[in-house]
């Protein structure tokens, strides 16, 4: 998102917490026009001193603990980071924003509020049933966001993103494990790649077209709320098969196992999103198809994996 709006002349000021945050200096190096900023999304009087210091035209909350997973360990902190954080970052954006409402505001909303979906595809009027506590954190971040706007005349809009990754994803997540695995099986430094329930299918796009969309959002003269994802549903079957071809490797199934250890309480099976309205209102649709998508992860993989062993995720 920050590489984005730098290359459309934007001054950005990303938000970090923590004394001693690891992931400062590997952010500095890949955007360093970006400026950083102090507050957490737990704090609502650090987020008042960061947006009062910026003094920013929109806001784009990204933040939360995202990784479906763990919330259902950390449920309770989900809560307080992934849901009551949009509160706190919405108050801060109305009080500093005064009373002409300066500031635009976009939250991060997820498909996994659909869960256990019922209608398929999903639009912006299917109702949520989400299936972990991670879900059911971005159900209010959701709707405090409907309500800022709907209460203060706020310009707070909510994106409901489905499932976008790049080769910027976090290792845990299932598209960069296979991608990196893959990476590594073919260059020999590990046998498999151990994965949970290999029967979930998704919605899976590229990160940066998804923010493409989210900066068009708040570019209208009404905010309102878009479902953003590409139509196309996969299987972690399909990902395999096209993580493995794109390193070369044929005969992969012997390479992949499931463990129970990566299967989660409860499972959202499979996402299929329709972005029609963003079609139709923002003029916007994904430029990267999933088979494009899979190959450029492998092939940034590859060369991570084959460099500096200390440059490695
Ligand atoms: P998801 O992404 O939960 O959809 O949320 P993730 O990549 O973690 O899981 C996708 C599906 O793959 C299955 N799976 C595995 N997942 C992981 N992480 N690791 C495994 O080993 C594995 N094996 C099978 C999962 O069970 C699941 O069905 C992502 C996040 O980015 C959210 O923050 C975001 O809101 C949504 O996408 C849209």
């Amino acid at each position: 998102m920050a590489q984005i709006l730098i290359e459309k002349g934007y001054d950005v000021f990303g938000m970090v917490r923590g004394q001693a945050n690891p992931k400062i200096r590997m952010i500095q190096e890949e955007t360093p026009k970006l400026e950083l900023v102090e507050g957490d999304l737990q704090d609502l009087s650090s987020l008042i001193a960061a947006v009062e210091q910026v003094q920013p035209d929109e806001v784009y909350n990204l933040g939360a603990i995202s990784f479906v997973a763990l919330s259902f360990r950390q449920a309770e902190l989900t809560a307080d980071i992934t849901g009551l954080g949009v509160l706190r970052m919405l108050e801060a954006v109305r009080i500093v924003g005064g009373a002409e409402n300066r500031i635009r505001f976009y939250q991060a909303s997820s498909s996994e509020m659909f869960g256990k979906v019922r209608e398929t595809p999903q639009t912006e009027m299917t109702p949520f049933h989400p299936r972990s506590p991670y879900g059911a954190a971005k159900v209010f971040g959701h709707y405090i966001t409907v309500n800022y706007r709907e209460s203060y005349d706020l310009f707070a809009t909510s994106g409901i993103c489905f499932n976008h990754e790049s080769p910027r994803r976090g290792l845990e997540f299932v598209t960069r494990k296979v991608t990196n695995g893959v990476a590594r099986i073919k260059l020999g430094l590990q046998e498999k790649i151990t994965l949970g329930n290999l029967d979930a299918a998704r919605d899976w796009g590229f990160a940066g077209d998804f923010c493409e969309a989210m900066w068009l959002m708040l570019q209208q003269d009404t905010p309102e709320d878009f479902v953003i994802a590409t139509g196309e549903t996969h299987t972690i079957g399909e990902l395999l098969a096209l993580a493995f071809a794109a390193a070369g490797i044929d005969d992969w199934k012997p390479l992949v196992e499931s463990d129970p250890r990566f299967t989660r309480p409860a499972e959202v099976d499979i996402l299929t999103g329709d972005a029609s309205k963003a079609r139709a209102k923002l003029g916007w649709k994904p430029k990267v198809d999933f088979p494009e998508l899979v190959r450029m992860m492998v092939a940034s993989d590859l060369e991570i994996e084959a460099g500096d062993p200390s440059r490695r995720p």
